[in-house]
């Protein structure tokens, strides 16, 4: 599969990681929109927030758990934001599930302007 997150997680395509253990990733985003903006990716290839399973959420509260470390980590110790795009109407681009960790400045009240 031609995956670019995939890629990331192997360490095959470098990237500025923030957090890493044997499941998960955190990344900073190429084109940063907040002071913090992290990326953080399951290694295993999920698509999106459609395809999560009672076989495959494990992950998920994984991240969650980790979310307030890896935001400090990377920046945000002030709140923070996540936010998953998922499918043509939410702008995802890359198609491996992945959570926007952003913070490290007051951030736009609206999500949707
Ligand atoms: P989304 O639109 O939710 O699918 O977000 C994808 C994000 O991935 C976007 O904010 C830019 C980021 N991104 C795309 N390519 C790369 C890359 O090669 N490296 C890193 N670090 N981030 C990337």
């Amino acid at each position: 599969m031609d995956c670019l997150f995939c890629g990331i997680a192997a360490g095959d395509i470098p990237s500025t990681k923030v957090y890493e253990d044997e499941l998960i990733l955190a990344f900073r985003d190429i084109a940063p929109e907040a002071p913090c903006h992290v990326l953080v990716i399951p290694k295993a290839h999920i698509g999106s927030a459609d395809e999560i399973t009672p076989e495959n959420s494990a992950v998920v509260a994984h991240i969650f758990e980790l979310a307030p470390k890896i935001a400090r980590l990377g920046g945000a110790d002030n709140g923070y934001r996540i936010v998953t795009n998922c499918g043509e109407d939410g702008c995802q681009s890359v198609k491996h599930l992945h959570f926007h960790i952003l913070g490290g400045k007051k951030l736009p009240e609206h999500i949707v302007s």
